[in-house]
């Protein structure tokens, strides 16, 4: 429309990023194919009761065998980045040791093909999909696992450091950890909250050794943080509010961008943290390029008991992943909700996007992931789905004001390219931009996308040409 043409809260400056995000187990598929050894998620969605519906990503939405057609899909729309993970048990089966040619090969193909049509591969080397060998040495409470990670990162970066614009090293590790060894809703499905504490140490040493045995020419790390409210002013909801920030933001960006962990979580979590080896933080703390910033929502919290356990209503069977915190209960905070339940609520991006250039050393950041799902439907080969195009675009209006604030935000990534895998709920929640149709593996570009792709346009910032 002819506002959304003038609307000056949607101008970016010369160079920010437009992408979208997808990752390796929810969109490839081909799990048996080219050497691929097993991972974390392959035995979890075989597991009764873990996945909602049963659901595995064993064909996934193909991207596999799709990429070329899938990257013009990213073409057509204009975006100038891409982000994507690597399956690690596709390119060391077993976890370490040997390499496997073929599946290094598919992301050389994957990244020439994306650097072809002028889009930037930002490339994740961890998103959840631990090959399963290394779960069977213990998995991330195992301090093994993160020399592991560095040896990985260091053949993925030997391999594709000309491809690849961004590398970033661990995404979520508050997922990775809490919700694979607190909660186990996501694999390997473990409810150890001790464990999940020592896995969150050794993602976060994984990440700083991955940093230190790349020496990439553009690294980042990537967080997942939350704006968070105290449901009132009261003692118990306040000292709620600082314990949930504290475990979901606070102790990864802490550790990162500082080099320690703040004094009142470590007070709060249940363990003594011996598994902290000298020399650990300063190693976590090692210098990045980038600060990736996934946001989706906030999450208001109040210490009196009667509330939600968790803000993300589980579809299985789950402990809290709140460790040392557990009685803390998450509340309506009054905004809309998206299809997972999750309240929605653009002040929240600006608020975490100032608070961190305000907080911390200053670092670069792009916001990696941010998007919603809800209940599309085709109607006449169309599929109108204005509230996720209004969750985007307040988003990034968000942006947009957070920059003006003197936040450098360099990009914005959406949650996701296409509809795949939502892991513990399987193919029940549609996230993407773009519709794929799950039994035809059909992409059919949503009202949402076909909007991106203007705004995309709009922002096209044309070189002065020489004479
Ligand atoms: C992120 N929670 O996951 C991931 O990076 C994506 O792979 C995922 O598809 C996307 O967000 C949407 O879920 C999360 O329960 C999963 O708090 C669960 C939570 C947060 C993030």
């Amino acid at each position: 429309t002819q506002e959304e043409q003038t609307r000056p809260g949607l101008r970016f400056p010369p160079g920010f990023a437009f992408g979208a995000a997808t990752s390796a187990y929810q969109i490839e598929g081909a799990v048996a194919e080219d050497g691929r050894g097993a991972s974390v998620w392959d035995t979890f969605t075989r597991t009764p009761g873990r996945v909602l519906g049963g659901h595995h990503a064993d064909v996934a939405i193909d991207h596999y065998h799709r990429y070329r057609d899938d990257v013009r899909i990213m073409a057509d729309l204009g975006l100038s980045a891409y982000r994507f993970s690597v399956s690690w048990p596709r390119i060391q089966p077993d976890g370490s040791g040997q390499v496997n040619q073929k599946g290094l090969d598919f992301y050389k193909r994957l990244t020439e093909e994306l650097r072809s049509h002028g889009i930037d591969p930002w490339l994740t080397l961890y998103h959840w999909d631990l090959p399963q060998e290394l779960e069977d040495r213990g998995g991330w409470p195992n301090r093994d696992t993160a020399y592991r990670f560095a040896e990985f990162a260091a053949v993925v970066h030997d391999a594709l450091k000309d491809h690849v614009h961004t590398f970033s090293t661990v995404n979520e590790p508050w997922c990775a950890a809490f919700l694979g060894y607190a909660s186990g809703e996501h694999a390997p499905g473990r409810r150890e909250p001790g464990n999940a504490i020592r896995g969150a140490h050794h993602l976060n040493l994984a990440h700083g050794l991955a940093v230190q045995a790349m020496n990439a020419r553009r690294v980042g790390g990537c967080v997942n943080l939350y704006a968070i409210s105290p449901a009132t002013g009261s003692e118990a909801d306040l000292d709620a509010a600082r314990r949930i920030d504290g475990l979901q933001n606070r102790f990864f960006l802490d550790a990162l961008l500082k080099g320690a962990y703040p004094e009142d979580v470590l007070a709060d979590l249940p363990v003594d943290m011996d598994f902290v080896q000298p020399g650990d933080m300063k190693t976590v703390n090692a210098p990045i390029d980038v600060l990736l910033v996934n946001y989706y929502s906030r999450f208001t919290v109040s210490g009196a008991p009667g509330g939600k356990a968790s803000a993300a209503a589980a579809p299985t069977e789950t402990a809290s992943p709140w460790v040392g915190s557990e009685h803390v209960s998450f509340v309506n905070g009054g905004h809309p909700v998206t299809a997972m339940g999750w309240e929605i609520d653009e002040s929240g991006l600006v608020e975490i996007l100032t608070r961190v250039a305000r907080d911390y050393p200053p670092i670069p950041m792009v916001v990696s992931e941010n998007g919603a799902a809800f209940d599309d439907v085709i109607v006449d080969g169309r599929v109108h789905d204005a509230e996720r195009q209004a969750y985007v675009e307040a988003h990034l209006a968000a942006c947009r004001e957070a920059i003006d604030a003197g936040v450098p935000l360099e990009g914005y990534f959406a949650w996701s390219l296409m509809d795949n895998f939502e892991w513990a709920w399987g193919y029940g929640k549609r996230f993407g931009l773009v519709h794929v149709d799950f039994e035809t593996q059909e992409r059919l570009l949503k009202d949402s996308a076909l909007w991106y792709s203007e705004i995309i346009r709009q922002n096209r910032h044309h070189e002065p040409t020489d004479s």
